[in-house]
């Protein structure tokens, strides 16, 4: 007997030795498949003492089912801010206040996302600021800054506005996080985890326990790994601010000739969205976002808030049927960069492509009316993501890929990870 419970222990010690063995190996290969998927810029084994505490999935695990990932009650979540460093205070920032929302933006453009060489930084506008913090049921709570005591000189700030986010046909209330920056001067001080930790916990008291947020870099862990692709449309100056190159065996003006694009749209009644395209456009718009795994619901005030032509800021095209209902709609937003030491160019102006949906032409038709349009409004570049039905159209189009991956971040929610072509989201 005792043998037969021998053998049966050394069948488990097998069996678990060879279990421990297809998990390390099925781990080894999600680590390979991570560093592909993230172009290579990712560690699987890097500890992240700050994300390591969070509640989002490691690295290195496969995700299965959709879900939260930890459950907590108002019960649970700290009454009182965060402790900040004794030279520091935290802030409520008032959009409304032009003097508080010039700080964010002065904040912004000194301090916020660049490229990997430095070249380029983000300037968003502040029209464009206040179009992305105050969407419908925004709470001021939520813009959250941090000043010097003494100076009241603002060197912190991170942004939540309410969301609605369909996972896997799961509809979340969500928030989502953007415009986390810190000061040059205190970066490397783990100032950023206490910002983070500080805004989960107000928006925590608003009963809400999940955020969708994108990010340059690689943490624990992407949703999804995807690629910006840019559209030359002002190639001289491109290459001019070190934006793009001269390809080899290239003279500038066949460059010029080659990113020509259309002298009129395709379409011959395409036009700016107005209110009363608000019912069917809303309607088009969420019936071809669900077909994601990841998306934004927008009720319709929401979907005229994001989608309300606003000059320098956001635009929108449609194309209509007989009856009057939007059956096509293109749409990019404005968000120029301050070139960085070009004794020549100060700012390089950018379309990103927004919203997209084609059913009464090809979508590659729409997209060059957006070319178009861009074009005519003095853009130097169009920028867009390989999601939604992106990449059907982005190698025709004379896109090129870039060198920057924008990872997607679901907070305390995971899901298996998603493809490129299934992310239906795009966060500004
Ligand atoms: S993405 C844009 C982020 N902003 C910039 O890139 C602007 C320029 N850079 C900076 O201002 C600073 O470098 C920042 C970091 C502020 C980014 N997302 O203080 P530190 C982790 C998440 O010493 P600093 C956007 O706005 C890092 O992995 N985590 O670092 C979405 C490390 O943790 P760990 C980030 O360089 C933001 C720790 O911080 C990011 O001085 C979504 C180091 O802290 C990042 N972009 O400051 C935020 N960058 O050791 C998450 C660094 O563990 C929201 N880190 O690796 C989560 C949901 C919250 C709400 C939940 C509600 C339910």
């Amino acid at each position: 007997m005792s043998d037969h419970n021998n053998n049966k222990d050394k069948d488990k010690d097998i069996s678990d030795d060879s279990n421990k063995e297809i998990v390390k190996s099925s781990a080894e290969n999600n680590k390979q498949i991570m560093k592909l998927l993230t172009n290579m810029k990712i560690d699987p084994d890097q500890p992240h003492p700050f994300w390591d505490t969070q509640p989002v999935p490691k690295i290195d695990i496969v995700v299965e089912k959709s879900g939260p990932i930890e459950i907590k009650t108002l019960d649970d979540v700290r009454k009182e801010p965060l402790p900040l460093p004794d030279l520091f205070e935290w802030v409520h920032i008032n959009i409304n206040d032009n003097e508080q929302l010039q700080d964010v933006y002065q904040l912004l453009n000194e301090n916020y996302v660049e490229d990997d060489d430095n070249l380029f930084r983000f300037d968003y506008s502040v029209a464009f600021l206040k179009w992305a913090l105050q969407p419908p049921h925004y709470l001021k709570d939520w813009h959250i800054g941090v000043r010097v005591k003494s100076s009241k000189k603002l060197v912190g700030f991170i942004s939540g506005i309410p969301a609605t986010i369909n996972v896997d046909t799961d509809i979340v209330k969500m928030v989502e996080i953007n415009f986390l920056c810190v000061h040059k001067k205190l970066r490397e001080k783990r100032l950023a985890p206490v910002l983070i930790k500080e805004i989960t916990r107000l928006v925590n008291l608003q009963n809400i326990w999940q955020a969708a947020y994108t990010a340059g870099l690689v943490i624990p862990k992407p949703v999804a790994s995807c690629r910006y692709f840019h559209r030359s449309l002002n190639p001289k100056k491109l290459v001019e601010c070190n934006f793009s190159a001269l390809p080899p065996r290239c003279t500038m003006s066949l460059l010029i000739q080659l990113n020509r694009v259309n002298e009129k749209p395709k379409s011959a009644t395409i036009r700016p969205l107005t209110k009363e395209d608000v019912p069917s456009a809303c309607a088009l718009l969420m019936t071809y976002l669900s077909k994601f795994g990841v998306s934004p619901v927008m009720t319709e005030e929401e979907f005229w808030h994001w989608l309300r032509p606003q000059k320098d800021v956001v635009n929108c095209y449609v194309i209509t049927d007989a009856a009057g209902k939007v059956t096509d709609m293109t749409s990019w937003y404005t968000l120029p960069s301050s070139v960085i030491g070009n004794a020549k160019h100060k700012t390089l102006k950018a379309a990103f492509s927004f919203y997209n949906v084609a059913t009464s032409v090809p979508l590659i038709d729409l997209m060059a009316d957006a070319l178009h349009f861009a074009k005519k409004s003095d853009f130097d570049v169009f920028n867009c993501l390989d999601i939604m039905d992106n990449a059907t159209f982005l190698k025709d189009l004379k896109f090129q890929p870039g060198d920057g991956n924008l990872q997607y971040y679901l907070y305390n929610y995971s899901t298996p990870t998603k493809k490129p072509a299934d992310i239906g989201l795009v966060l500004l």
